[in-house]
């Protein structure tokens, strides 16, 4: 294969910052409904160092792996360009007319259809199915909806029609004088209670026998796949976190605030902000998604043809299974945690804010290469301060 100068996406930031780019999980806003992407080959920087040839989209030419978010109904025209030497594609699995199947090298294919109802759902390469979405053809593509009120005004991630009676009823209860929820109600709108695991997974000896230019079958991908490095957006570990003083808009780092990849991934709130975590899995391990502090409310899965459905039951689980290509939404309500009475709540001894972590259950997800733990799927979420 001929190679050609690629993009050098650092894992931090911090050698793609040298050369002028930005690795955010970059954010295309829903106001937009007309989005153009590049198929194009990069060095990817690991956590532990290790750096591996990947594929991306990228917006615009400097985005890896942009989310996508639209309103539902609207009429959204994509664009992908094929920069690559390889045929690839594009699909929105649970969104039939969003496929384009195969686009050559150097070619351009268009695409427009009507976004659904509200809800999360993955872009991918469907091309050589599952190779090339494993070597980073993946993104988040979410439907927010235009209201998304309950019969009681409530506001929830999902459009009317297609709510259940069981996530009317908890975000009914959000802040509604329920006990149990003292607080705010959920707001659509805000980031800050909007976030995004996308789960993935790497073996570099897959990617290093496609940047040698081998034609690997992707029928034996699955048997042969080993994978070495867990990611959450594309990060693993220590940078999926924020972390004091290392993205706030005052220091030297190349990101706004608004703009940080840890960002989308951390909630961050008070006791009474409950947050919406948007959780997906793009790679072929399985997930089994595990965190501290609360217990987060199951609101939605995807059916057979892997379109969105609200939870018939909004099981309150520390646990949830992400299989390859699942994608569940849950609700972190950032409730006193139950195993704190509340004769001692606020905490006295152990200061605001609290943090607690959240980790994956399948255990060789919490490892980099092979051994360094915690460099996995892993991270954390904190509340900042008491009702
Ligand atoms: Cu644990």
């Amino acid at each position: 294969m001929k190679r050609r100068t690629f993009m050098q996406i650092g894992a931090a930031g911090g050698a793609a910052a040298a050369i002028g780019m930005k690795t955010a999980s970059g954010i295309a806003r829903s106001s937009d409904t007309e989005f153009a992407l590049t198929i194009s080959p990069a060095n990817t920087e690991l956590i532990d160092g290790t750096w591996v040839y990947t594929l991306s989209y990228f917006l615009g030419s400097s985005r890896p792996s942009p989310e996508i978010r639209v309103t539902e109904g609207e009429e959204i025209s994509i664009t992908v360009t094929n920069k690559d030497t390889q045929t690839h594609g594009f699909a929105i699995p649970g969104i039939a007319s969003a496929t384009i199947p195969a686009i050559e090298p150097g070619a351009t294919a268009h695409v427009v259809f009507k976004a659904p109802w509200a809800g999360s759902f993955l872009y991918v390469d469907p091309y050589k199915e599952p190779l090339n979405r494993i070597l980073g053809l993946h993104g988040a593509f979410i439907v927010e909806a235009e209201e998304g009120k309950t019969p009681y005004g409530s506001e929830t991630p999902f459009s009317g029609p297609k709510q259940t009676p069981q996530v009317q009823a908890l975000f009914d209860a959000l802040g509604g004088g329920d006990p149990r929820f003292p607080g705010d109600q959920w707001r659509r709108n805000d980031l800050r209670r909007d976030k995004l695991w996308l789960f993935s997974q790497t073996d570099p000896a897959l990617n290093a026998r496609v940047a040698a230019g081998e034609m690997v079958d992707p029928a034996k991908v699955k048997a042969n796949f080993v994978p070495r490095y867990f990611t959450i957006n594309g990060l693993s570990g220590y940078d999926t976190a924020i972390h004091e003083g290392s993205h706030s808009d005052d220091d030297d780092d190349d990101w706004d605030d608004d703009d940080n990849p840890a960002g989308r991934i951390m909630p961050s709130g008070k006791e009474g902000e409950p947050c919406l975590i948007r959780t997906m899995n793009a790679g072929l391990a399985n997930h089994s998604v595990h965190i501290h502090g609360n217990h987060c409310f199951i609101l939605s899965g995807v059916d057979s043809e892997y379109r969105n459905e609200c939870a018939l039951y909004c099981f309150e689980r520390d646990v949830w299974q992400l299989s390859p290509m699942q994608r569940t939404d849950v609700l972190l309500p950032f409730k006193r945690p139950p195993d704190i009475p509340l004769s001692a709540w606020p905490p006295k001894d152990e200061p605001f804010p609290l943090r607690y972590v959240m980790h994956c259950h399948f255990e060789l997800s919490q490892t980099a290469g092979g051994g360094n733990y915690p460099q996995g799927a892993v991270t954390h979420w904190e509340m900042t301060a008491p009702l």
